[in-house]
């Protein structure tokens, strides 16, 4: 089979040629492997198979072998650190991306250039994700990058999604646990917005006065997404929880709980009400154009002072600890979820001229507050005007119509609540096909449950998450399909293939290793070419290339206790031939893609012969792929 025939095309709305051949390939094999298939078929047998599988495919979560999935889907890690790639509908889990974890597979924070995207954070190991959100143009994805927060050490990174590779991370100053985070949905993605969540001291110098709670701040974090630097903060009263962004480029509206500042549970519920702190743009941006902002701990990061009576902001009361904040996605709403309370509070977006102009009072923006079931935490939408807000004490989805809530709450007598469906169990964050942007389409909905106790084979005292997908297209949410998932997805989003644009190698001016080749310039070395030994003191650069099943350099020699770092350039052009480089007893491995340099320093502290070896299975020689490092005591 030629490359051509082998390649998937997957870039486009539109089934080519090539593909279909490779559906019917499948579709055959497949048939022919469940036994089905006595005599051969003719090629309008095939054309009708795939046709009939399509059709299946629209109604159900069936996605046969050699189809492909409608929807790409992002989904958090957790406290693992990473974000994976699931398949939608299928759920297959397509690949993971390390992010603020250390990857033993790809060499994730263990490799030269990993560290350097990880950056002044280089030496933490682990991280915990919690919101990934891609960059938009307009309102709907652009498919140019995914964010992330780690709310375990307060970073945000960027994933590249034509490569699939996390290409920056940022340490977020003067906070401590940045939680919620989305991207500015229009007219572009010029900000990543982020909330610092745990309180703290503005100089937190283990000075004066740490116990004094009356000091501690939370920050809202704006951060510039082309280049990962903050722009500027945000000083807000009490602390805060979940953001998201409206349709408009204007206002940006996050969470409070424990708006009384207190240090323990019962501190932390005693009010009766907390609020959405909303952010105008237009008034950050022009105090911070009239250097209106003071700086802290001893960084040059601008904070701005957005506290109660600021013009910076407005502070809606919603009923205490509200989670998650949703904007709805033809642009109307922001939606509080109300956690402790049954209820989601509506705000009217258009009407946030008028609080910022002080003509009305902050309540006067919220124009519903549907009733739903205990433990509202996040919303998610069909872009028909339903909402589907996850009940983590009811264990349900509550399909809610958004104008009937409205007109219930202006007294008519309607029926708000379309369905409440079972899930399994606890679910927190729950997400539509595409239902953040404007392209909301109604096909998809998972919901994220934290518990699945009987719903797997045990697995022992740990167990996992629960992913469940459930079909929304119709009247009826019908629950499709289990997915158990390791710690922990919080968020996920559901992108449509056709705007992601993946390449399918790497190529030689990759910002990722670009760094890598300089070092080699320096070193006057071509790695596309020269299989070369450097030293430089006690440092010693290898550099070799690798073909299938071979790497350039079968041998190199060093002494005991040299830094020995090596440069492998992967001169492979066909897709999917990925080596490793791993050296015995010596803690290191990565990947090396096609056409990818890679780097990895460790220290020679064995004598004696070394053997290292290609640990991605790349040719039918794999196990020969290795050579020796010999170490002089
Ligand atoms: S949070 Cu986890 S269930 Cu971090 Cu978005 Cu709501
Ligand atoms: Cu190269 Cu395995």
């Amino acid at each position: 089979m030629s490359k051509e025939e082998l390649n998937l095309t997957n870039d486009s709305n539109e089934v080519t040629l090539e593909s279909e051949e490779r559906r019917k390939f499948f579709g055959k094999s497949a048939l022919i492997g469940a036994g089905v298939v006595a005599a051969p078929m003719t090629a309008a047998m095939f054309a009708s198979t795939a046709q009939a599988q399509r059709k299946e495919m629209a109604m159900s979560a069936v996605v046969h072998p050699g189809e492909l999935d409608e929807y790409y889907g992002f989904w958090s890690g957790g406290h693992s650190g990473e974000v994976r790639i699931i398949g939608i509908p299928s759920m297959r889990e397509l690949m993971r991306i390390p992010v603020f974890n250390t990857d033993s597979a790809t060499g994730w924070g263990l490799t030269e250039e990993s560290k350097r995207v990880k950056g002044d954070s280089a030496d933490l190991m682990m991280g915990d994700s919690h919101h990934p959100h891609m960059s938009m143009t307009d309102g709907q994805y652009n498919g140019k990058y995914v964010f992330i927060n780690d709310k375990a050490n307060s970073r945000v990174a960027r994933i590249r999604c034509d490569i699939m590779k996390c290409d920056k991370m940022l340490t977020v100053p003067n906070v401590q646990a940045v939680h919620g985070l989305r991207v500015q949905k229009a007219p572009y993605t010029k900000y990543v917005v982020c909330n610092g969540e745990f309180e703290i001291p503005m100089n937190n110098d283990g000075k004066d006065g740490m116990k004094d709670v009356s000091t501690y701040r939370s920050l809202y974090n704006v951060i510039n997404a082309e280049t990962m630097e903050m722009a500027f903060q945000v000083m807000v009263d009490g602390n805060l929880d979940n953001t998201d962004a409206d349709f408009d480029g204007k206002y940006f509206a996050s969470t409070c709980y424990n708006s009384e500042m207190g240090m323990n549970l019962g501190e932390m519920i005693g009010a009766e009400r907390d609020h959405v702190v909303i952010f105008s743009l237009a008034a950050c941006e022009a105090a911070l154009k009239a250097g209106k902002f003071k700086t802290y701990n001893g960084n040059n990061v601008p904070v701005l002072d957005g506290r109660k009576g600021s013009d910076l902001t407005r502070y809606i009361p919603v009923p205490k600890s509200p989670h998650g904040l949703n904007t709805s996605p033809e642009g109307k709403y922001f939606m509080a979820n109300g956690k402790l309370s049954p209820t989601v509070t509506v705000i009217s977006i258009a009407k946030l001229d008028d609080l910022f102009a002080n003509k009305i009072k902050p309540r006067d923006t919220v124009v519903a507050e549907p009733e739903l079931g205990l433990g509202p935490l996040h919303t998610a939408f069909d872009g028909r005007g339903n909402a589907y807000t996850t009940l983590f004490l009811d264990s349900q989805i509550a399909k809610w119509n958004v104008d009937d809530a409205i007109k219930s709450y202006k007294g008519e007598k309607v029926n708000y609540l379309r369905q409440k469906l079972d899930v399994h169990y606890q679910p927190g964050h729950n997400h539509t096909t595409q239902g953040e942007s404007r392209d909301a389409d109604g096909k998809w909905l998972i919901a994220l449950c934290k518990f699945s106790k009987d719903r797997f084979l045990p697995t022992g005292p740990l167990k996992p998450e629960n992913d469940q997908l459930i079909d929304i297209s119709g009247d009826e949410m019908k629950l499709v399909h289990d997915g158990p998932t390791f710690a922990e997805p919080h968020d996920c989003i559901m992108v449509h293939r056709s705007k992601v644009k993946p390449k399918k190698v790497w190529t030689r001016d990759d910002s990722m290793f670009a760094e890598t080749l300089a070092i080699a310039k320096r070193d006057g070395v071509d790695p596309m070419s020269d299989n070369k030994v450097i030293r430089d003191g006690k440092k010693v650069r290898v550099y070799m290339t690798s073909v299938a099943p071979t790497y350039g350099m079968e041998s190199f020699n060093v002494k005991l206790g040299d830094e020995v770092t090596v440069i492998v350039t992967n001169l492979d052009q066909v897709e999917d031939v990925t080596h490793g480089f791993c050296m015995t007893n010596h803690g290191v491995q990565m990947e090396i893609g096609p056409q990818q340099t890679a780097s990895i320093t460790f220290t020679a502290n064995k004598p004696g012969v070394q053997w290292y070896y290609c640990n991605w299975f790349c040719h039918a020689l794999h196990m020969e792929m290795r050579g020796r490092m010999f170490v002089e005591a």
